[in-house]
């Protein structure tokens, strides 16, 4: 299928379901250079670990994480979705261990409560302001913290409330995909996590997190953040960009 036809699907899913599966976007070595290079990362700032080790920013500790800012095949829906000029807001790699308990259900980010039945209208289509891309490195089966989803949650317009597992008639959804294979998800779509219920096995997943351009970055620890001179000295322009070298415009 042609690039710009796949496009036009990726778009017209994240508008109906709120999410899409991109399948194979890493190859086996970048599956393996990823999950060696998150087992060595330790904690800074506000990261954590334990059962889940939790680290944010992560494109700032070297230049490796800067080609899975803008893999092909996702970039172009991220800009298709949020503007040629938009930017990450953040990139989090994730290990999660057998007994980690996975997060409700929930939404990331509204940016503001619409009525339902504005958003029932199919003539309607709500913008995008923020995704997600989970990159998952490992096979992931229903013992393995499935990604949930509620497909067209998005259009609820409003949060879950605790314990709300479905929304229209339609129920969760787990995600069971191959290393390498990528989620992508619209803020607002309804989502979480499961636990590991595996003997011996670990979840690795890098998160790549882009908003439009008028979303603001806010990098912790804020104020005193500084961006790697080697991280910037290595990126292209694309990427640069994508850590917001941008045009000027009205209000910066
Ligand atoms: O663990 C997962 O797959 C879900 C992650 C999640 O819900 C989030 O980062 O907001």
């Amino acid at each position: 299928m042609e690039a710009h036809a796949l496009l036009s699907l990726g778009l017209s899913a994240l508008h109906r379901d709120g999410f899409l599966l991109l399948p194979g976007v890493l190859e086996p070595g970048q599956v393996e250079q990823l999950k060696a290079a998150i087992s060595a990362l330790t904690p800074q700032h506000w990261d954590y670990n334990g059962l889940l080790e939790h680290y944010k920013c992560v494109f700032n500790r070297d230049p490796l994480w800067l080609a899975y800012l803008d893999l092909p095949g996702v970039i172009e829906l991220a800009e298709a979705a949020l503007g040629e000029d938009c930017h990450i807001i953040g990139q989090t790699a994730w290990r999660s261990h057998p007994g980690y308990q996975g997060m409700a259900l929930h939404l990331d980010y509204l940016a503001m409560e619409l009525p339902e039945a504005w958003l029932a209208d199919a003539d309607f289509e709500l913008p995008m302001q923020i995704c997600t891309v989970q990159f998952y490195l490992d096979d992931i089966d229903s013992e393995l913290c499935p990604t949930q989803v509620l497909p067209g949650s998005h259009r609820a317009g409003r949060r879950p409330v605790a314990g709300e597992q479905q929304w229209q008639g339609q129920a969760t959804q787990s995600i069971l995909c191959r290393a390498g294979d990528a989620l992508m998800f619209r803020s607002e779509l309804w989502h979480g996590g499961s636990d590991n219920r595996s003997v011996d096995r670990t979840r690795s997943m890098l998160q790549v997190h882009y908003g439009r351009r008028m979303i603001a970055q806010k990098f912790s620890p804020y104020l005193h953040w500084q961006f790697n001179p080697a991280v910037l000295a290595a990126a292209t322009p694309r990427q640069r960009r994508l850590l917001g070298e941008h045009a000027e415009a009205e209000y910066d």
